[in-house]
């Protein structure tokens, strides 16, 4: 199985590409593919499809703009739930401590939610976003 994970621009600013990337290889998944991509807004739109019209879209369509993402391919059994639960709950400031989002982010004070990565919700979405990105 695979799963899409990008580490977004806050992730690549604060040199934490290696921390995170560490943390999906201790657990066990295996890098299949990545590369270091200035995302087009045109990509963005369909990556982000169904956050169309609500009210953090353009705020974040400006932050995933705003520098260099890494798009990885990461591989093995349950990838997609297991880098979920590696990635924690979606605000840094409440998810666990031991996730990435809850160790190394907390909100920032910006009108979008900058929590270092992404993960594909459900294999669907995988199968989709992995074909928008690769
Ligand atoms: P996740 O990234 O955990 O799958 P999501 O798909 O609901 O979360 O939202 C996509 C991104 O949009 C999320 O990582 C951060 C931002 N975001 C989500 N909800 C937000 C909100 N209420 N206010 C600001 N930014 C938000
Ligand atoms: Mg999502």
């Amino acid at each position: 199985m695979q799963t899409l994970v990008l580490i977004k621009p806050d992730g690549v600013k604060r040199n934490l590409v290696g921390e995170i990337i560490a943390r999906c290889e201790q657990k066990g998944y295996t890098i299949a593919d990545m590369k270091l991509v200035e995302p087009s807004r045109e990509l963005l739109a369909k990556h982000y499809a169904e956050h169309e019209g609500k009210p953090f879209y353009e705020p974040l369509m400006e932050f995933m703009l705003s520098g260099p993402v890494v798009a990885i391919k990461l591989e093995g059994e349950r990838v997609v739930e297991g880098f979920r639960s590696l990635a924690g709950a979606t605000d840094p400031t409440v998810a666990a401590p031991g996730t990435i989002r809850g160790d190394l982010s907390r909100d920032w004070g910006t009108k979008v939610i900058q929590n270092l990565v992404h993960g594909s919700d459900s294999e669907e979405t995988a199968k989709r976003e992995l074909e928008i990105w690769f």
